[in-house]
């Protein structure tokens, strides 16, 4: 029997891991707190009273309650992309748990979404077009450690190298190094593949290693595809590149300490970013570092702050580095509303220091009902990529605001479908009038089909 967890936006594929046999397979974007089933055993009494604490590496997982532990009892913080933290009342993301023989427990999720956005003025434009992610997981767990491997793939490559229409968005090249500008990039077919391992030190504490060929560093929120608080919302963030654009990098190795209160980590990390070739994985270098900090001192709270040095990340910048500090505040009421603040200062070396704000929140009024907005602001000096642009390399700072609602419909026990549509208009200086028009508006309407519900 399946255990469906909840959570946001991925779809899965196959296991690259083939040198290993199916029950070593691994991946979790799920809330399980390292190790501690003991710790769980005593929270969740009236469910697991007589579970006695040596069992649990050898108790059928599938037939586990993991919703008791992923919403909100008292065993931890919930765990968003690579090794972020959130809000422990956020729960796991959505996916199928099973086990695998022995102590190995599986996990699948996935999304696929399809999309149709249009976008007013000279650089608008529209599209139809498939976002998609499959995440997979095996996990071992003793009394003392917890060992996971991951992967998550992505379809993207698929579509056109240059992405989909994204008003004010920038980052990352298409076409023999052309800047990608007013869309999104498309991610890469392997978004991760790692190995998580955890083991106590003292009772309470935890240490942690995370690391593999293509992972995310200990920098930024929880990417928006893994923080409950994007996750309906079928847009990426147009700071997508000052908060989260690390979280597909090739070459990852993080150390850490954790607790249920709060968790410090360091990163070394390629600092590039992904190249044009999607399909491939790049060649990993250890050239940047990244350290960060989490606080969750209740179930209703995550707070990081990180700081990281990045080496050449941006194929049109050759020869400048960047140092990147942000801060997050996320919140999950635990019943149906979560929400992020979040600010990100990036420093160009040399040049400027761009800074970018970001609020968004997702609200699930009732079970097939939710109300989804984000609203950006951000100074971007990658708007005219032309160097003959009189407007080349200047700063402007720009603003989007976006509301959306989402309908749900359950599909047996083990997905779900959600169609939906989100507005949005945008905030610039008058210089940008004649690249941009007076107003431009924005809409995108999506159909999600998710594993795990
Ligand atoms: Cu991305």
């Amino acid at each position: 029997m399946t255990h469906l967890l909840r959570a946001g936006g991925a779809f899965a594929l196959a296991l690259p891991f083939s040198a290993l046999p199916f029950s070593a397979l691994a991946q979790d974007h799920a809330a399980v707190p390292p190790i501690d089933h003991a710790a769980m055993g005593h929270a969740v009494p009236s469910e697991q009273p007589a579970e006695p604490r040596m069992d649990h590496a050898q108790m059928d997982h599938a037939l586990m309650d993991h919703s008791a532990m992923g919403h909100g009892d008292p065993v931890g913080p919930a765990e968003g992309s690579g090794t972020a933290r959130l809000p422990q009342a956020e729960g796991m993301e959505p996916g199928v748990h099973f086990g695998l023989g022995g102590a190995w427990t599986g996990m699948a999720h996935g999304t696929v979404t399809s999309a149709y956005t249009d976008h007013s003025g000279p650089r608008g434009d529209d599209k139809l077009y498939v976002q998609s992610m499959a995440m997979l997981m095996a996990e071992r767990r003793t009394p003392t450690t917890r060992l996971q491997l991951r992967t998550m793939l992505s379809a993207e490559p698929l579509m056109s190298n240059r992405g989909y229409p994204n008003l004010l968005a920038s980052g990352e090249t298409y076409g023999g190094g052309i800047p990608i500008v007013d869309r999104q990039h498309p991610h890469d077919l392997f978004m991760e593949l790692a190995a998580r391992f955890d083991f106590t030190v003292a009772p309470g504490t935890t240490a942690f290693l995370y690391g593999g060929p293509v992972g995310e560093p200990a920098l930024g929120p929880s990417a928006f595809m893994h923080r409950a608080s994007a996750r309906m919302n079928p847009e990426p963030p147009i700071t997508h590149h000052w908060f989260d654009s690390t979280h597909i990098t090739y070459g990852v190795v993080t150390a850490g300490l954790a607790t249920n209160a709060w968790q410090v980590e360091a990163s070394a990390f390629r600092g590039a970013e992904p190249n044009e070739e999607r399909w491939g994985i790049e060649t990993p270098r250890l050239d940047s570092w990244s350290l960060r900090a989490t606080l969750t001192p209740s179930p209703n709270w995550a707070l990081q702050v990180s700081h990281g040095r990045l080496k050449e990340p941006e194929a049109i910048h050759p020869g400048e580095d960047e140092a990147r500090t942000t801060a997050s505040l996320h919140y999950n009421s635990g019943h149906g509303l979560s929400a992020m603040a979040a600010f990100s200062a990036k420093n160009r070396l040399p040049g400027a220091t761009l800074t970018a704000w970001l609020a968004e929140a997702n609200w699930q009024l009732a079970p097939r009902h939710t109300l989804f907005g984000r609203y950006e602001n951000v100074a971007n000096d990658e708007l005219f990529p032309d160097h003959a642009d009189p407007l080349h390399d200047q700063v402007f700072r720009v603003g989007k605001l976006q509301a959306g609602y989402g309908y749900s419909v359950p599909l047996g026990d083990v997905a779900a479908l959600a169609v939906g549509g989100s507005v949005a208009t945008y905030f610039k200086p008058e210089a940008l009038d004649a690249a941009y028009g007076d107003n431009p508006f924005g809409y995108t309407l999506f159909a999600r089909l998710t594993l795990g519900r």
